[in-house]
């Protein structure tokens, strides 16, 4: 199966869905950006759930292009899906790490079940991915993933970001 894809102009925080994708980084305690507004709102849940993984697990950071969840505390959703993008590089192209970002965010949504998960766009922000770019990817690997997940929401912050993904995704669907 494939999952429907849908845009939404807005702050991902305030989306109601089974699962939210954070923009993270390797260490899983909590950033700027997407990661600093989702422990925000989502209150100690989140990062006390992100210590035990990294006491279990990932005592040497979650690796780039990895996905892991986590409950969502407070946010209107069941889980947050963790995911590390990688930094934007003009000297060597890690769009396999972004791929993987998507897949994996998915393989996850999978696992635990979620039919609907909201993603932002991973690495576009602090981690300077083109946004153009970005989106390519993100819509091109979420189409063409086989996923129980039946929506798959692209949440974007500001008309720019939104106004982008549109037109990538416009394209896709006439190709
Ligand atoms: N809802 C939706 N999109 C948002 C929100 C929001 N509340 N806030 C920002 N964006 P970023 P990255 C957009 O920087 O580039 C953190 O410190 C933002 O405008 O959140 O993957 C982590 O801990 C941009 O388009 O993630 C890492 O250290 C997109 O979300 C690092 O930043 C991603 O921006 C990860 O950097």
């Amino acid at each position: 199966m494939t999952a429907r894809i849908t845009l939404v102009q807005g702050d991902i925080t305030d989306e109601s869905v089974d699962a939210i994708v954070n923009a993270a980084n390797s260490s899983l305690l909590g950033g700027g950006g997407v990661d600093g507004a989702i422990h925000r709102k989502g209150g100690p849940e989140i990062l006390d759930a992100c210590r035990d993984l990294r006491a279990a697990k990932y005592g040497r950071g979650l690796p780039t292009g990895q996905a892991v969840a986590t409950p969502a505390g407070r946010l209107d959703a069941r889980w947050v899906i963790h995911t590390v993008g990688p930094v934007w590089s003009s000297s060597a192209d890690r769009s396999e790490l972004l791929i993987s970002c998507y897949r994996e965010s998915l393989r996850v949504a999978d696992e635990l079940g979620a039919r609907t998960v909201a993603f932002p766009a991973v690495s576009a922000g602090i981690y300077g991915w083109p946004m153009d770019d970005a989106a390519r990817i993100a819509i091109g690997t979420v189409r063409a993933a086989d996923t129980q997940v039946e929506e798959a929401r692209f949440v974007l912050f500001g008309a720019e970001a939104f106004g982008v993904f549109e037109a990538e995704l416009a394209k896709s669907d006439e190709g």
